[in-house]
């Protein structure tokens, strides 16, 4: 299993720049709407500290790859068409673009920030991007409360006066969502609506529908095109709006990481991905140079190009996922291998879990683990943490 990160955001906002950037693939990007109809599915990666270095031995990554003590762990990147107001009601491309939405774990909500595109993605000036921060979680809650509105019906038909639990009838209608009658009956209960649907007004079916929403589809929000001026206006002022405050949002130029990655390939400079600064290497075209400076005066002020990031803070702290580094206990390296593997698991996945992240048989022999930075047994409910190296003792 592998996580997938999905792109989502309306027409023209750079979701493919984006994509290609992360992944360097080479999908069609147009300054039209409806560039891109397939959703493409790509490896990007999410960087962590490798843990190689603090056993004096070089790692020999098999999964992603390491560069300069930095691990490269691939995780899946979606690109979806983009989404118009009334995507829910079949506008655009509709639905099953919203359907493909399901199949991600976490959302990188590419935005606009430069103004320079309207809400169906046409060229336009002075747009507020904020329109399309609500724009995108509305067509989401709607996209929702139309599936609850279903189940509210049925449970309505089948259950007249009858004692039954409505987040039973809930979770199976929105199961797609993947949802559980656990998590459906906790959001009721946050929210004091009781458990009768009959008593719930527009008001509380909205209401539920967006906490069911907030709760499946985490979401950080990438604030492309932050190389114009336009876009650092807009960005100072929406992340001075208390109305936004609870927002992730992260400033980003896809069109900058793009560049660089494509001039790294080239040998024009030594960028490793995502980070602050970059080196330029030998002889370069003036325009290149001035090029390329620019580009350094907007990774230097925003530490990075926003792309990496944007990735690393949807799996890491909008899902708190975690690293970890399967290990040998005495640090020492097997046939010639060493580190070969970095996997991400879920928050509070426990020894027996990444036991049986490896193979059924491994978790199914069982015995203990080894922390190997310490050389200490851990138990098999013992909860993992973030870089941790665990070597998994199995009869198996
Ligand atoms: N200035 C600037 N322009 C960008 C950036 N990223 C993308 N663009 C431009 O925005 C336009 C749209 O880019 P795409 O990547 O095709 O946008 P999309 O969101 O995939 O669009 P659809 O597939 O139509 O939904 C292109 O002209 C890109 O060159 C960026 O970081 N900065
Ligand atoms: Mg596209």
């Amino acid at each position: 299993m592998s996580y997938r990160i999905g792109l989502v955001g309306k027409p023209s906002v750079g979701k493919s720049t984006f994509f290609n950037a992360a992944t360097m693939n080479d999908v069609p990007e147009g300054a039209y709407p409806f560039t891109t109809i397939d959703p493409s599915v790509g490896e990007a990666y999410v960087r962590v500290e490798c843990a190689a270095p603090e056993f004096d031995h070089a790692c020999t990554p098999e999964t992603g790859f390491c560069r300069d003590e930095v691990r490269f762990v691939p995780t899946k990147l979606v690109d979806v068409a983009g989404l118009i107001p009334g995507a829910h009601e079949g506008n655009g491309l509709g639905n099953q673009f919203l359907t493909d939405l399901n199949e991600t774990d976490v959302l990188v909500h590419v935005v606009d920030f430069s103004g320079t595109t309207d809400a169906e993605g046409e060229p336009t000036e002075g747009h507020d991007p904020r329109d399309d921060i609500d724009f995108l979680e509305t067509e989401l809650d709607m996209w929702y409360l139309e599936i609850l509105e279903k189940g509210i019906e049925k449970f309505s038909n089948r259950y007249a006066g009858k004692e039954a639990a409505i987040e039973v009838e809930l979770a199976e209608q929105m199961s797609a969502f993947r949802t559980n009658k656990d998590e459906i009956k906790r959001l009721i209960l946050r929210l004091d609506i009781g458990f009768d649907p009959i008593e719930w007004d527009p008001d509380d079916r909205e209401a539920l529908a967006r906490e069911i929403r907030t709760e499946t589809k985490p979401m950080v929000i990438a604030a492309n095109k932050m190389d114009t001026p336009k876009a650092r206006e807009n960005y100072e002022a929406i992340t001075s709006d208390p109305d936004y405050e609870h927002l992730t949002i992260v400033p980003a130029s896809a069109h900058a990481e793009k560049a660089l990655k494509r001039a790294d390939e080239q040998g024009a400079v030594d960028y490793r991905p995502g980070d602050g600064d970059f080196e330029i290497q030998g002889e370069l075209s003036a325009d290149q140079e001035a090029g390329l400076s620019q580009i350094q005066e907007f990774v230097h002020e925003f530490e990075g190009t926003g792309v990496q990031r944007a990735l690393e803070t949807a799996l890491f702290e909008e899902l708190d996922a975690i690293a970890v580094f399967p290990g040998s206990a005495n640090g020492e390296p097997e046939d010639g291998t060493f580190m070969r593997d970095c996997f991400v698991l879920p928050e509070g996945s426990t020894t027996e879990d990444f036991a049986y992240f490896l193979h059924s048989d491994i978790g199914e022999g069982l015995l203990h683990g080894i922390d190997c930075r310490s050389n200490r047994q851990v138990g098999s409910s013992h909860e993992l943490e973030h870089r941790d190296v665990i070597e998994i003792v199995s009869t198996n």
